[in-house]
């Protein structure tokens, strides 16, 4: 159920971002949006008649300072756009205003609508009511948020299919399937006393199993998902002085990080996001790895670590130039800390500028020797050379990185779970589900596998809304900016 929501009153906001811009765009919405920007609003030095109003038009006119004792003053020259119940995009009456983007000018303009009974908006309160209208659910307005903060092509598809409503139609799918385990069950439990087990169990449990693989495979998407919307992390880790974080630099094109000869320059992780041809990347410069007694270096390893366990991609350097055996055995090191089902490895061969004889002729032995020891396929390996000093290899190293992430996101079409609420919704609901499959081959009585399946439909319902709290919408909408 969805909590109401008083919108019984008018809310305004300057929906253009803070600042000067050659045109802003104050909105309007609620049931005295009408009404009040016509007390402004003149055409011919005349109020805009109420009744003449007709929606999707844009009107041309004056916004007046209004005073009693003498002619009202004029504010601006602008644009008017009526929308009418229910067809806007909050679903009540609302009204958008192109100002000129003069500060003064927003400013003073929202003073006015003020004075005229409307209420200045509070931070996603546009989206909150288009969702107590039903014109979206939770996810799709979550999913606003989203679009307006994508920043590549990825993202931006991300937000959109969720928009379009394609993730909230496969919940509803699940629900529906949830509902007729339940109804299966429940039946059962009306026979319970005649001790006959009435559902047919192979169906129930073959359905139980179809929805909690599906339930799978969206939670398994959010590695995706996320990567998508915060950046693929990319790990850079190695031995200290292997060129981390010149490398990152070269990648940034900025001195980012300090870069010396001294081995273990670097102490605490340092991440930058990069858009590399329409896919977000967040590289994670490291600590370089080596035995130490150093308290805060010790520290600093230690997340290094952990960086590589939570990166997609793990990029590890290794210096050319301290030949073959360090080279083996440094690559040794950075495969054992990787695991080859969740994440790729691309073990850049630095400071080629040093010895360019090695190129091809160390690539191939390293890759015979580093994979003839790895048990399962080497497809997650990459090996090429580098020189972070130079650039020479670099625009090798992103187009590898490309790749990668393309082969990672060719099943696009199917949809991707990015948001951590959901994620967690889903998670709860799977545990919930694996309590049903348990309680069924137990034996436990029915009423308690009931209750169960009711949570799991619980926490789906909390993903769209279905189901929610003041404290969940509240949380949700407080992060969109003031005016949307
Ligand atoms: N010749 C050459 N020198 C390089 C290259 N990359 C890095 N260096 C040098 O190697 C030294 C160490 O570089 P850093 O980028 O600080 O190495 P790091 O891996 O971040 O080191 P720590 O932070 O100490 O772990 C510096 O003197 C760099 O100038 C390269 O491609 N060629
Ligand atoms: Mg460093």
């Amino acid at each position: 159920m969805r909590t109401s929501f008083l919108s019984d009153d008018t809310i305004c906001a300057v929906a253009t971002p803070s600042g000067m811009g050659a045109i802003a765009v104050v909105r309007i919405s609620g049931p005295q949006a009408h009404e009040i920007v016509c007390r402004l609003f003149y055409q011919h030095d005349k109020p805009f008649p109420k009744e003449k109003i007709e929606g999707y038009r844009s009107y041309y006119g004056h916004i007046v300072i209004p005073d009693s004792s003498k002619e009202p003053e004029t504010l601006d020259e602008v644009l008017v756009t009526f929308f009418v119940a229910p067809h806007s995009f909050t679903g009540e009456d609302s009204v958008e205003i192109s100002v000129h983007g003069s500060l003064y000018v927003q400013q003073r303009l929202m003073e006015l609508l003020v004075e005229q009974g409307a209420r200045m908006a509070m931070p996603g309160e546009y989206t909150r009511r288009a969702f107590v209208n039903r014109k979206f659910d939770l996810a799709q307005a979550e999913a606003v948020a989203d679009l307006i903060a994508s920043q590549s092509e990825a993202e931006h598809r991300l937000a959109m299919n969720q928009l379009k409503g394609g993730f909230s139609q496969e919940l509803r799918d699940l629900r529906s399937r949830l509902v007729e385990i339940t109804s299966l069950i429940e039946l059962e439990l009306d026979f319970s006393e005649e001790d006959v087990e009435f559902a047919d169990r192979s169906r129930l449990k073959a359905l139980l199993q179809t929805t909690q693989d599906h339930i799978h495979r969206l939670t398994e998407s959010f590695r995706l998902g996320n990567a998508i919307k915060n950046g693929v992390p990319v790990a850079i880790v190695g031995a200290t002085n292997t060129g981390k974080s010149t490398l990152l630099n070269a990648l940034l094109q900025e001195e980012r990080a300090i870069v010396s000869d001294i081995a273990g320059t670097t102490r605490d992780s340092i991440e930058e996001v990069m858009n590399i041809n329409g896919t977000l990347f967040r590289f994670i410069d490291t600590a370089g790895i080596r035995e130490t007694d150093e308290t805060i270096e010790k520290i600093g390893i230690e997340r290094t670590f952990r960086k590589i366990n939570e990166a997609d991609i793990v990029l590890g350097l290794i210096d050319m130039t301290e030949g073959f055996e360090a080279m083996t055995e440094a690559a040794r090191l950075i495969l054992e800390k990787t695991d080859p089902k969740q994440q790729i490895l691309v073990f850049l061969l630095n400071k080629s500028d040093r010895c360019p004889e090695l190129g091809a002729e160390s690539i191939d032995r390293l890759k015979n020797t580093v994979c003839e020891s790895q048990s399962e396929s080497s497809k997650h390996i990459y090996i090429q050379t580098l020189s972070a000093k130079t650039g020479k290899g670099l625009d090798q190293l992103r187009h590898t990185l490309e790749e990668i992430q393309q082969g990672r996101s060719a099943h696009q079409d199917t949809t991707l779970v990015s948001n951590v609420r959901h994620f967690e919704a889903l998670n709860h609901a799977s545990a919930s589900l694996d309590a049903v499959r348990r309680g069924l081959e137990e034996g436990i009585p029915t009423d308690l596998v009931a209750q169960d399946l009711r949570e799991a439909l619980y926490y789906l319902g909390t993903i769209t809304g279905e189901i929610t709290t003041d404290e969940v919408l509240g949380s949700v909408f407080s992060r969109f900016c003031v005016g949307k």
